[in-house]
């Protein structure tokens, strides 16, 4: 049985080769340092979990991994597009990412505005040149629009950093609902997104599209947590980012909250849950990677960058 690690390792150099083609396919005629830009951004060695998901979930469903590779490559794109954003002066104000400078150091800010302004569109060309058939596609790039935009993604980032800059308040739900559904927004809805796209590639029923959809969001949460807990208990050297930066911008997170300890456990119990969905209908997914799905989930709660 391979382990999510190794499942990566051997899907990483044909999704780096698409998404070359990609910027490449989708930034023909346009100016030489906006594609420059792109490319540093796109290309830099980021670990590839959702473009893997989104071809781990095509398989599972018994789908043609290939005919998935254009729908790993948009959602690569778009996450991308996040996180230059999300370094910029105006968010996070961030110079370290992948290890190395982030996008506004590197080249000046409007740049790195625009290369995310590009990425987004270049994400639903992807899709809309090649994804077959185009009732998939267009069901591909409804699901994106949803998940990339001011209920989900945009949505979740706005709350966070609202709330930061007191430009918010708690509301009454309190604060580990609030946290939650940003964690949502922000991190589980893409993650899922990822896996149902795989999924509506490979003609999957409603059934695997729900379950898959529902292990990733559990993921996502898993996957958050972690995130800010390697945010108190790594290094700048280790993950390629800044770290400690949460906690001096007093930023509301699991730790900050409930302590390491019980982050960690609260991590385990969401990655448990996520397992025994996977367990509960082995009929729906083909078995290999149903077990690289399941090897996933501990990838995300043992991952150290
Ligand atoms: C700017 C609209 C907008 C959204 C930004 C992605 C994001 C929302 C913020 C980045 C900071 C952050 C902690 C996001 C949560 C998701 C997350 C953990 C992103 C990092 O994903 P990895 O670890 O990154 O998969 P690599 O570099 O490996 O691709």
């Amino acid at each position: 049985m391979l382990t999510f690690n190794e499942y990566l390792a051997s899907v990483r150099p044909t999704i780096e080769q698409a998404l070359r083609s990609a910027v490449s396919a989708t930034t023909e005629t346009a100016p030489q340092r906006l594609v420059e830009a792109m490319r540093y951004a796109v290309l830099a060695p980021g670990k590839r979990v959702r473009a893997a998901l989104v071809l781990l979930a095509c398989e599972a469903c018994r789908g043609d991994e290939k005919a998935a590779l254009p729908a790993a490559c948009a959602v690569e794109l778009i996450h991308t597009y996040s996180l230059v954003h999300d370094d910029l002066p105006a968010m996070d104000n961030d110079t370290l990412r992948r290890g190395q400078p982030t996008c506004h150091i590197k080249f000046d800010e409007a740049t790195a505005i625009l290369v995310g302004d590009a990425l987004i569109p270049a994400a639903f060309e992807l899709l809309l040149a090649n994804i077959q058939p185009s009732d998939v596609a267009l069901r591909c790039c409804s699901d994106l629009a949803k998940t990339a935009g001011a209920t989900q993604l945009v949505g979740g980032q706005a709350d966070d950093i609202y709330y930061e800059k007191n430009l918010t308040r708690l509301p009454t739900s309190g604060a580990e609902e609030f946290l939650t559904s940003i964690h949502l927004r922000k991190t589980a809805a893409l993650l899922a997104h990822s896996l149902r796209l795989g999924a509506y590639v490979a003609g999957a029923s409603k059934e695997q599209v729900e379950v898959l959809a529902h292990f990733g969001i559990n993921l996502g949460l898993a996957f958050q947590i972690t995130d800010d807990l390697l945010d108190v208990t790594s290094s700048a050297e280790t993950l390629g980012k800044s770290v400690g930066k949460d906690a001096k911008a007093d930023k509301l997170t699991y730790p900050a909250l409930h302590g390491v300890v019980a982050s960690q456990q609260k991590a385990l119990a969401l990655i448990e849950d996520a397992k025994e969905m996977l367990i509960a209908a082995p009929e729906l997914f083909a078995e290999g990677p149903r077990e690289v799905l399941g090897s996933l989930a501990d990838f995300i709660l043992l991952r150290k960058k």
